[in-house]
């Protein structure tokens, strides 16, 4: 069972807001939570509505291990594996169209069609041309530019092969995996084969049908992701370690506040360039304003951050939140994890509500389209339609919670080699070493988002705190990192007071944070790439399953989680799920995900909805790890007493 709430939040800001809401009589999630709780027999998977027969019921009736069967025969381990693999196909497609984007932007950029991009970092876009065999010679940018771009636009029709990039894994990875079938063909097929295969009547042997789930998560992760990722960093910049701001805080009562929410970053690139000019300025002192500020949520936010500074205001649970501080002039939506309960608040209070891609609209708000032959005039139209509702904010309905944290981010795989090796000896050496001679214990990835069944980002701290006090190394994403931020473990001073000594030290003399933030959810790819390097380095196995490393989403809400659990599974990482796990209805199935994986890829899921048992799991993990490669030795886990735990919850 989830873990019994007791506050909404354990952020100070979000606390506030949520008063606010209420003293105000606004509905946000927090409350429509509370009134509708969620159907168990879905929760747990035991559910399918994939035809018009049904939807058939098949949880087990209390005290007995018999479940029934749909109408149609189908058994409770192929509704689960079903449920589980049309979670996988929406999560990869929705990684997999951002990427796509991403590369048309790229192409337009490439073709000169649109003036407004140019590649940022040109070292990433010709390491780039080798990998995909692109020649570089005399040729200009724009011309290699549009070679890789077309290359990338293949990787999601194409219909047979080997996706580009599943090279760049360990070789033993990809044997593993052209030895089960695995290895994706084309992004777009391998998520239509899985939608295919989930209809009624055609897949019906849940291990087959997690085959091909598996291989549309491997599209995403080393496929769509990746693309996204690689081509993001040419286009607007590898980000590097980048100081700035986040939490409400960030939102000021004299300045224009607009805050840019979603994923794909071209429109909020260009909102982030031409929010600095001053012909802009000028307009909003016009109207009354100091100037213009711009702020980010969810993903975006972690892609202007890293790459521009801009502030974040907030993770997941605080889109509606920075509302109800009635100092948002526009809040600037694309695609995902943008809740339609937005329009309502926004109604509340005078701020615009603007849309900007015509896959994602919401009745009621205003769409302003983001012409990508035109960025900078889309975003300068966007801006401009912002500072004309400044004079409409009614200055007694705001109240901006004086809550913010510093933060650094903008780890790419890049900076973190750079770091540890030096600029002209780049490597993973140093950490390697380390992790061999035991000052750092392993590697987590803790990443995912906010979810309201469990007190909003509690789980991610509680889960952070613990492996840093066991010398675990943190690579962060998503909502979590910005969790971590907000809670001050995103600076290096950090090091010292929340991890175990070896930890501490490694940290200190390197000068990093021991919670690395690599970006967006998109940048799971990141990790991925980091942890093949560490591979590649040497003295810890040849295979990213030989790792002392775990990965665990302990807020987890989205399809794109399961995804990204998957695809990390499949590169033989032990994930661990909190909250509620998808498949639990069905133990047949749910031993297929936890347990035959370890055997088929070397990682397996897990699902400990405490936090804090999570990341003894995932330490248990690490340490038999540790033990496989005859590089353990005595160490004492550090046991949390109930004041500690009390301590960091609170
Ligand atoms: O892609 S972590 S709530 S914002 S799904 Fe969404 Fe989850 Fe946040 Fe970004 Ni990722």
């Amino acid at each position: 069972m989830p873990e019994e709430k007791k506050v909404k939040s354990i952020d100070q800001a979000s606390e506030e807001m949520i008063a606010k809401a209420t003293e105000e009589k606004i509905s946000t999630v927090f409350d429509r939570a509370d009134k509708m709780k969620p159907c168990p027999i879905g929760a747990e998977g035991s559910c399918c509505k994939n035809c018009a027969m049904g939807p058939c019921r098949v949880p087990a009736a209390r005290g007995s291990e018999v479940q029934p069967t749909g109408v149609c025969g189908a058994t409770a381990e192929t509704i689960s594996a079903r449920n589980f693999c049309r979670m996988i196909a929406a999560g990869s497609a929705s990684h997999s169209d951002h990427g796509r984007r991403v590369v048309e932007a790229f192409k337009l950029m490439a073709e000169g069609k649109t003036r407004d991009f140019q590649i940022k970092d040109e070292q990433k876009l010709l390491k780039l041309a080798l990998d995909m065999g692109v020649a570089i010679g005399n040729r200009s940018n724009n011309e290699i530019a549009l070679d890789i771009a077309k290359i990338c636009e293949n990787e999601f029709g194409k219909q047979e092969g080997e996706l580009l990039f599943i090279k760049n894994a360990p070789k033993k990875r990809q044997e593993i995996w052209r030895n089960l079938g695995v290895v994706p063909r084309g992004i777009d097929r391998e998520v239509v084969e899985l939608m295919h295969r989930t209809h009624m009547g055609v897949d019906q042997d849940y291990k087959n049908l997690m085959l091909q789930g598996t291989r549309a998560a491997l599209a995403d992760g080393w496929g769509g992701s990746m693309i996204a990722t690689e081509i993001q960093d040419c286009m607007f910049g590898t980000p590097t370690p980048t100081l700035s701001e986040i939490n409400l805080g960030v939102l000021k009562e004299d300045m224009v506040n607009i805050i840019i929410h979603g994923h794909e970053p071209a429109l909020a690139e260009m909102l982030a360039v031409e929010g600095q000019d001053p012909e802009l300025t000028k307009y909003a002192q016009s109207k009354g304003a100091k100037g213009i500020n711009l702020a980010g949520m969810c993903c975006t936010a972690n892609e202007v951050m890293m790459r521009h500074g801009v502030p974040i205001a907030g993770n997941y649970l605080q889109q509606e939140l920075a509302i109800v501080t009635g100092a948002v002039d526009a809040m600037v939506v694309d695609v995902q994890c943008i809740m339609q309960g937005l329009a309502e608040v926004a109604r509340c209070f005078h701020t615009k509500l603007i849309t900007t891609d015509n896959r994602a609209k919401i009745t009621g708000t205003t769409y302003m389209a983001f012409d990508e032959y035109n960025p900078k005039a889309s975003a300068r139209a966007i801006i401009k339609a912002a500072i004309d509702n400044f004079p409409n904010r009614a200055p007694s309905k705001v109240r901006i919670p004086q809550v913010k944290t510093s933060l650094i981010a903008g780890f790419s795989h890049e900076t973190i080699s750079y770091l540890l090796g030096g600029l002209f000896r780049a490597s993973y050496r140093p950490l390697n070493d380390n992790i061999i001679n035991g000052r750092i214990r392993g590697l987590a990835g803790v990443v995912g988002c906010n979810n309201v069944r469990t007190t909003h980002d509690s789980a991610h701290i509680v889960m952070i705190k613990e492996l840093l006090k066991n010398d675990v190394l943190v690579l962060s994403t998503g909502c979590a990192a910005m969790a971590a931020a907000k809670q001050g473990l995103m600076v290096p001073e950090a090091a010292k007071k929340f991890c175990g000594p070896g930890l501490a030290e490694v940290c200190e003399t390197v000068g990093i944070p021991p919670v690395l933030h690599l970006g967006a959810c998109i940048d799971n790819s990141r990790i991925l790439v980091a942890a093949t390097a560490v591979v590649k380095d040497g003295g810890l196995g040849d295979d990213i399953s030989d790792l002392p490393a775990a990965g665990a989403a302990p807020e987890w809400m989205s399809e794109k989680a399961i995804a990204i659990g998957q695809y990390f599974v499949a590169s033989g990482v032990y994930t661990v799920f909190g909250t509620t796990f998808p498949t639990i209805g069905n133990k047949t199935f749910t031993n297929h995900l936890f347990k035959d994986m370890e055997e088929m890829y070397g990682g397996m899921w897990d699902f400990q909805p405490d936090p804090a048992r999570a990341a003894k799991l995932m330490i248990e993990h690490i340490d038999k790890k540790r033990k496989a490669l005859g590089i353990d030795k005595a160490r004492e886990r550090v046991l949390y007493d109930m004041e500690m735990r009390r301590e960091l919850e609170g």
